[in-house]
């Protein structure tokens, strides 16, 4: 299953011009790994630093592609529609939108930066961006009290059964956030809390609440219509504000992206996705030279348009996720000779074995050892792996 990066916002931040501008491509329909009739769900790509060039090799990928030695791992991009206030009581698209919460690994609050647009999304002037951003965290604590609430019922209507715990009880009701019963007990010792929902107060359950969505709900932020003047303003007085200083924050112009990508598919720059500064190759209106030239200058000071970043920040910073290639102790190639067909996204920690499960469950199963083939050592079943591996796994099934 490839990782899913959910775009959440409220209306007219550029959720759609992210979305289009991320999941633009113009390689083959052949080479996707998954293909769908949701519109709000796409391809898009994460950068790894190709592993090949190391071995004085080109690489031949099976999914994405390769491009000035950076490898475009796919992942998959959702547009989650629907926030307005109350979503979480089903409001608006309700429902579509916690399912589609639900299925993304990490997020990305795409917020207008500018200020031109008020908290249901209509044009306006001079709004503060940090009300979206307390907005959306707040809406999401809601949810999660309301799932918290169910599972305290859940506890208190067992409680005379022998052997209920109140971690089983809460995870189970959570289970739709991926957490566990050993992650929801640490994170209400965590919070000073005895493990007897009966001493908690309504702060207590919100605090609780908050402490589990931040640990199962992984966001950044993308400072949109960084391209605007009032945005830049706004970024320089929030990032400054120390209530605001733990955010992860990713400064993004969708819109610069989205031209960008129209550009290159006109064939008139020579643009890879995520560079800070392209090139004009083609015949271009003077009128399209300018607004390239501006989006040039924007580049120039943000070190690109932000949307490459944004997705790596989420899902490798974030998330914790590394890349590592299969490959081969006596060559890269595969059965047909194709160099390095592969690259795997696989969670920060995984092992050579977890590795192995990743490629084929029947590979994992027959798992005899691994080799590091940058070396050719070997390697056991427990050693953790590191971003950019290239690993052989020698299994019984192969
Ligand atoms: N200046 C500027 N405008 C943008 C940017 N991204 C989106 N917009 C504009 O914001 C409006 C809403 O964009 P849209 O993608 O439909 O927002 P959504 O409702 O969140 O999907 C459109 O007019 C876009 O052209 C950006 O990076 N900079
Ligand atoms: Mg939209």
């Amino acid at each position: 299953m490839p990782y899913k990066i959910g775009l959440v916002g409220k209306p007219s931040v550029g959720k759609s011009t992210f979305f289009n501008a991320a999941t633009m491509n113009d390689i083959e329909e052949g080479a996707y790994p998954f293909t769908t009739i949701d519109p709000s769900v796409g391809e898009a790509y994460v950068r790894v630093r190709c592993a090949a060039p190391d071995f004085d090799e080109k690489c031949d990928p099976n999914f994405g592609f390769c491009e000035d030695g950076k490898r475009f791992v796919p992942v998959k991009l959702v547009d989650v529609a629907g926030l307005i206030p109350g979503a979480h009581e089903g409001k608006g698209l309700g429902n579509k939108f916690l399912t589609d919460l639900n299925e993304a690994d990490v997020l990305v609050h795409i917020v207008d930066f500018s200020g031109k647009t008020d908290i249901e999304g209509e044009p306006t002037e001079g709004h503060d961006p940090r009300e979206d951003i307390d907005f959306l965290e707040e809406e999401l604590d809601m949810w999660y009290l309301e799932i918290l609430e169910k599972g305290i019922e859940r506890f208190e209507g067992k409680q005379r059964q022998p052997d209920v715990k109140l971690e089983e009880e809460l995870a189970e009701q959570m289970s739709a956030f991926k957490t566990n019963k050993n992650e929801i007990k640490q994170l209400i010792l965590r919070e000073d809390l005895e493990l007897d929902p009966d001493t908690w107060d309504e702060d207590d359950r919100k605090d609780l609440a908050r402490a589990i969505r931040k640990a199962t709900k992984p966001m950044i932020i993308a400072a949109n219509k960084m391209d605007t003047e009032e945005a830049r303003e706004n970024y320089e007085e929030i990032t400054s504000d120390p209530e605001y200083e733990d955010l992860a924050i990713v400064t993004s112009s969708a819109h610069a992206e989205k031209a960008l990508k129209n550009a290159s598919e006109q064939g008139v720059i020579d643009y890879t996705p995520g560079d800070e500064d392209f090139e004009i190759t083609g015949e271009v209106s003077s009128e399209q030279e300018e607004g390239l030239e501006e989006i040039r200058e924007f580049m120039q000071d943000y070190g690109g348009t932000g949307v490459q970043e944004a997705l790596e920040k989420a899902l490798f910073d974030e998330l914790g996720v590394i890349a590592v290639f299969p490959g081969g102790a006596d060559g890269l190639g595969d059965e047909h000779g194709n160099i390095l067909p592969d690259c795997f996204l696989v969670p920060e920690g995984a092992t050579a074995e977890d590795f192995a499960y990743e490629i084929h469950s029947d590979i994992g199963e027959g798992f005899l050892h691994a080799i590091d083939c940058r070396d050719n050592r070997q390697i056991g079943a427990s050693q953790e792996l590191e971003h950019r591996d290239v690993i052989e796994i020698v299994s019984s099934n192969q």
